[in-house]
């Protein structure tokens, strides 16, 4: 039997296991990378196993999150990342030099490597055909550690697409839009979306990366591209034509599942506040005004994209009620557009030129005002994730944000008499990695130096028999990690600070949380009940560690996102869902809940009975747990788990 592209790589990097869906796999690792926002945490564990040096053949330590320097916060932790990546033996992308993803890309991705990446757009890599998965922090220090990254091996659903766009005004963007609303933000979890069919050829790497880096959005643990000629081109024009192989699947190759897209059906689609899924034809909604635009970020900034958001704004002005941000990826796309006279044209059109940052679409700056609508080439548009809950966030192509800068309103850019430079990609990207810091051969001399700011990693206890909590809070389906752990750049320079951070669990959705969670803290913890797909978004681990810290014991939903799911395991809370959703309805806030033989049921079946003990009833949940997943939660969490060993 023919094998597909997953197939191909994952067999390659086996540890153990088999490659067969809903098997647990170990899979040898040959990258790892951080980013700042989640890297001080995942480097503070790393530490924390006691390992000398990088156990990976690559390590990159990445600086683009927390770039604001309002206070000593931030520029501490850039000079912890910097001097922990030169002791254990990684390269530092000092800040400035771009977004994790895209230099990733650039620099470092091999079609037909596994990488692992502490952010949840870590599939960005798939453009360039690598298996690139998002991990929370501690699962990317045990692995650089030493130890393989072992997953449950996931469907593979062929997307086959067919035809060309229709550009320049369909572009990449719009094929992952189409996917959003086929299968929603919860359609591709437990899935790989390995690309297929005559399509593929119409697309760039960069562009195929816009399609990869948005699969996130699906909730898939990633998507991954044939490596081909067009692959071959971009690694020759970054001076890298040694690392492309050829990766295609075989003729026979089966799947789980097939997706079928006809590229040459596609219109312009924008995603309406506030879910990446709410996607309508840009026509629909027309007409309606427009206060920001901001185009960049790590989903649809390569060099062509902004050469072609340059050639819209060449000539024209950005509307008066309208302010444009722009954030260009990474240096080499900012210096390419420098040289060519882009950033001219943008800057003589009016965009506020931001640095090589994910900037606004954290809320790093740039937050859209009370009641106003921001139209953004990025790939999160949760409510309060830009900084202001009373925002609108839409999203769409680059094109289109340039396109509707300057006509202030919603508008289908095929409306307009705009004409656009034939989009073409470079031959030679300009090569200059002097942001990029190799790690010294002999790193004996260095120190780590850690700020003020950077607090000890938390550690929990192993898990009791009993657990008597109450429910802290009962929420609705799609609960995404910005709900639980806001981010914005009040919160996220807090990120290596865990007491100081779990101050804003839930901020959002309820301010009181922390101080109530503290209280019943002191009597045997806290529940969270959810719904469908609980923990959606980011890899960020701090939706875990902070609330373990503030004593949740058990989070009870239907079902829960991958990456949350891991990193609530890694920190020793259980993840239990409903036997029966009909339970759910009948818990209230107030509830004190009690589970007992936790430790039998862990090491048997993985079935509960949880008693509510205030209104009298009894219910059963189950944790779907792998043998490790169960040692883990014994032992209080895999730091626990691996000090012990
Ligand atoms: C995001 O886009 O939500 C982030 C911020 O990049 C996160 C990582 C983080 O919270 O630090 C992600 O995607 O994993
Ligand atoms: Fe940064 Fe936004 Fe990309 Fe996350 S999604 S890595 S915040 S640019």
């Amino acid at each position: 039997m023919g094998k597909n592209i997953v197939q191909k790589i994952f067999e390659s990097h086996l540890v153990s296991g088999e490659c067969k869906p809903g098997s647990p796999i170990a899979l040898r690792v040959d990258e790892v990378y951080t980013q700042d926002a989640t890297g001080t945490m995942a480097w503070l564990q790393f530490e924390a196993t006691g390992t000398d040096r990088v156990k990976v053949p690559l390590a990159v330590s990445y600086v683009d999150h927390n770039m604001i320097q309002s206070n000593f916060r931030n520029p501490d932790d850039h000079l912890f990342l910097q001097t922990a990546a030169a002791r254990f033996g990684a390269y530092f992308s000092r800040p400035g030099n771009g977004i994790c993803h895209q230099v990733n890309l650039e620099r470092f991705a091999r079609p037909g490597w596994i990488g692992l990446g502490t952010d949840s757009h870590t599939p960005t890599n798939g453009g360039i055909g690598m298996i690139a998965i998002g991990v929370g922090g501690l699962d990317a220090a045990t692995v650089m550690a030493g130890m393989p990254y072992e997953i449950v091996m996931p469907k593979v659903v062929l997307v086959r697409l067919a035809g060309k766009l229709q550009r320049p005004w369909v572009t990449a963007m719009d094929v992952i839009l189409e996917l959003l609303r086929r299968l929603t933000v919860k359609g591709g979890v437990g899935k790989i979306f390995e690309y297929g069919g005559p399509g593929v050829e119409d697309l760039n790497v960069t562009e195929r990366a816009t399609i990869t880096n948005m699969g996130a959005e699906l909730g898939a643990t990633t998507s991954v591209f044939p490596s081909d000629e067009r692959t071959r081109h971009f690694l020759k024009a970054q001076g890298r034509e040694d690392h492309w192989v050829e990766l295609k699947a075989d003729e026979d190759a089966e799947y789980d599942e097939i997706i079928e897209i006809d590229l040459s059906s596609l219109e312009p689609l924008i995603a309406q506040p506030h879910s990446p899924d709410n996607v309508v034809p840009i026509r629909e909604i027309a007409g309606k005004k427009v206060h920001q635009v901001c185009i960049g970020s790590c989903t649809n900034s390569s060099y062509q994209a902004m050469k072609a958001v340059a050639s819209i704004l060449r000539g024209r002005k950005v509307a008066d009620h309208v302010s444009l941000h722009i954030n260009p990826g990474s240096k080499q796309v900012y210096e390419m557009i420098a040289r060519d006279g882009s950033l001219s044209d943008m800057i003589a059109a009016g965009a506020r030129m931001l640095e090589s940052s994910c900037g606004p679409c954290i809320g790093m700056g740039g937050s859209p005002g009370t009641g106003q609508v921001s139209i953004r080439s990025y790939n999160r548009n949760f409510q309060g994730r830009c900084g202001n809950k009373n925002a609108y966030v839409y999203l769409t192509n680059p094109l289109a944000c340039a396109v509707m800068a300057v006509t202030g309103e919603i508008t289908d850019p095929r409306t307009t008499n705009i004409e656009i430079e034939p989009l073409t990609e470079p031959d030679m990207f300009i090569i200059n990695d002097n942001m990029l810091i190799p790690p010294p051969e002999d790193p004996s001399s260095v120190e780590i130096i850690k700020g003020p700011n950077i607090k000890e990693v938390p550690i929990k206890d192993p898990v009791t028999d009993e657990i008597t909590a109450e429910v802290l809070i009962k929420l609705g389906d799609n609960i995404t990690t910005d709900d639980i752990m806001p981010a914005g750049a009040q919160v996220l320079p807090l990120r290596s600070n865990i007491p100081a951070i779990s101050e804003y669990v839930f901020h959002n959705i309820d301010s009181d949380f922390a101080r109530r969670a503290k209280e019943a803290r002191q009597r045997g913890g806290g529940i969270i009940i959810g719904g469908e797909n609980y923990g959606q978004g980011s890899s960020r681990e701090h939706a875990a560690i902070a609330p373990m810290y503030l004593g949740i014991k058990a989070v009870i939903a239907l079902s829960f996102a991958r990456i949350h799911r891991a990193n609530l395991i890694n920190f020793g809370i259980l993840p239990l869902r409903f036997r029966n959703s009909e339970d759910m309805k009948k818990i209230d806030p107030g509830d004190i809940l009690t589970i007992k033989n936790v430790k039998d049921a862990l090491q048997s079946d993985g079935e509960f009975t949880v008693v509510n003990t205030t209104k009298g009833f009894e219910f059963k949940v189950f944790a779907d747990l792998s043998q490790r997943e169960k040692e883990l939660i014994i032992a209080g969490g895999l730091l626990p788990y691996v000090r012990n060993r």
